[in-house]
């Protein structure tokens, strides 16, 4: 290892003392001008990765959902999906070490991993539109020159499409083309084929609006339009060119506040969606002609689109064995219609799309969604096989058009993990196919009211859980209290959790109405800062 590029490089990006971080639910995040040193570092562990694993790693700069302030970063296993926790540690360590420490961690990773170091090393990066991005992945890139790692720099780029951009090249383009271009065509051609079949029940336009939480969503949404079929119309509002990334708007907004973003207006029933700032999130809603608005998020979309795989898997006469993967915030309303009417059986993990990927993988077909709006599908190579096999093989007609639905449908999901762009155009497709609006869809289930709230406390680690994050452990006193509060409602439930991508601690509370469901995480809310540290004025009703 060339240890004189490797210090005169991190002369560059030096690490502000005393600064600690860790790799938490979706890699590092905290203010953009703290992380120079943990984007170069990275970008170190990257080429690390590469050769240990003979493939090319992802390096994707964004901060997601948190404010435009903030950035990040997140590193793109070999098949396309979240850096295997191993590699967590090993980021923590690094992203933490005193400058003269580095070295030995990098000689202690390659000898724990058996890293060959004239192995060559091949990473690719993007980022996010947030001001701080470009500069921080020319770090990124320092980090990959200083190893004497290779690099393509893909630019703006969304998460998903970094992510399906990596497996691409490490399956040599089994998966699909490893450029922009070739996810777009991919995706299009699978939506313009799935819709095609819809073609018979009406050519009616498929009319959407899309909040694109001023992110790289509307940059993607606007280069991909000309290759969408015409007869889905997408008007794309929040597209960066005037508010900050996030403000008031985008998918984690929508859910969390349960209402619509602004600078989109929407009429009485019109289909109405959001991107968070990355765009591998998104949640649909609309206003009735009350003028109510109604949230469809992530557990309908599990709902929807497990409901129509699990009808043509019946029309082809497989058993595949498919389940819905949910964490602790899944609205208690969806279980119990997954299990109970849908008799699919449900699985709970902890928060992050890396639990619930490694839960799904378990299923010929996992589908799994966090009630924020990000989620995938999974199907298994032998699954795959068979459903390709009878789409090509079949002799009965309609179970060949069943066939090739659920092939077309393979085709249009990003399987290497939740994406907006994707995930739009699966549901907009199986709209059409079931000739369902948007109000109908809702109506599957009625969701138990529900709030989440934040809590700042000195030090959110003092919060530890268990059980799939629906209990705390730690500290005393925390949950019996939460147990007694949850007593005073009615089909209540509470829990709380650290945040892994902000410096809060989560509440999330169900209840009959939605006043019991404000009232009880309040109530939650307080007991928290009381006995965790809260700092600052206490929660306010
Ligand atoms: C990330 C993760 C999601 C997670 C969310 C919130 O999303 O990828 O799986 O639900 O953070 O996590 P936490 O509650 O720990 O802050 P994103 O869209 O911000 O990358």
């Amino acid at each position: 290892m060339d240890f004189e590029a490797v210090a005169k490089y991190s002369a560059l990006h030096l690490k502000p003392a005393g600064l600690s971080l860790q790799y938490g639910t979706a890699g590092f995040r905290t203010k953009a001008g703290h992380l120079d040193h943990v984007m170069y570092r990275m970008g170190l562990l990257a080429v690390l990765r590469s050769r240990q694993t003979k493939s090319t790693i992802g390096v994707m700069v964004t901060a997601s959902h948190n404010p435009e302030e903030d950035n990040g970063v997140k590193l793109v296993d070999p098949l396309g999906e979240m850096l295997t926790s191993a590699w967590e540690e090993y980021a923590t360590r690094l992203a933490n070490a005193e400058e003269q420490e580095i070295q030995s961690i990098l000689t202690e990773i390659c000898q724990k991993e058996a890293v060959k170091l004239h192995q060559y090393a091949s990473v690719f990066i993007g980022r996010d539109t947030r001001p701080s991005s470009e500069k921080l992945s020319q770090s990124v890139i320092d980090g990959v020159s200083a190893l004497g790692g290779q690099y393509h720099d893909y630019g703006l780029v969304t998460t998903p499409q970094l992510h399906y951009m990596v497996c691409c090249q490490n399956t040599q383009e089994h998966y699909g083309k490893a450029t922009v271009e070739g996810y777009y065509q991919k995706l299009s051609k699978a939506f313009g084929e799935l819709t095609k079949q819809a073609s018979s029940s009406g050519d009616d336009q498929m009319c959407l609006k899309i909040d694109c939480a001023n992110g790289i969503g509307a940059l993607k949404l606007k280069e991909m339009e000309r290759n969408l079929p015409k007869k889905l119309l997408i008007h794309l509002y929040n597209d960066g060119t005037k508010e900050k990334l996030n403000h008031l708007c985008g998918a984690d907004f929508v859910k969390v506040h349960q209402k619509p973003p602004l600078g989109l207006e929407i009429k009485p029933n019109e289909r109405c969606c959001s991107f968070d700032g990355d765009a591998d999130r998104i949640v649909y809603y609309y206003n009735d002609t009350a003028g109510h608005f109604h949230l469809v998020d992530g557990d309908k979309i599990a709902t929807l689109i497990s409901t129509f795989i699990k009808e043509l898997l019946m029309k082809i006469g497989q058993t595949l064995k498919m389940a819905v993967i949910q964490t602790a915030y899944a609205n208690g309303s969806s279980t119990r219609y997954l299990e109970e009417t849908m008799k699919v059986p449900v699985h709970c993990t902890k928060t992050g799309v890396k639990h619930l990927h490694h839960k799904a993988q378990e299923f010929d077909i996992g589908v799994y969604f966090e009630a924020n709006g990000h989620g995938t599908v999974l199907f298994s190579k032998a699954a795959e096989e068979k459903i390709r096999h009878m789409a090509k093989e079949e002799k009965e007609n309609q179970k060949r058009e069943a066939a090739k639905m659920l092939e077309n449908t393979i085709d249009l999901i990003n399987q290497t993990v939740g994406d907006a762009i994707s995930d739009m155009l699966v549901i907009e497709a199986i709209l059409a196919l079931k000739g369902l609006t948007v109000q109908q869809w809702d109506a599957i289930y009625t969701d138990l009211p529900n709030r989440q709230l934040k809590v700042k406390i000195a030090d959110r680690r003092v919060i530890d859980t268990t059980d799939a994050e629906r209990r705390a452990v730690t500290p005393a006193g925390l949950q019996e209290k939460i147990d007694e509060l949850v007593k005073k409602y009615r089909v209540s439930r509470a829990f709380v959790r650290p945040s892994g991508t902000e410096d809060v601690v989560r509440v999330y509370s169900e209840a009959d109405t939605q006043e019991n469901a404000d009232s009880l995480a309040h109530e939650v809310s307080l007991a928290v800062y009381h006995l965790a540290g809260g700092i600052g004025e206490p929660p306010q009703p």
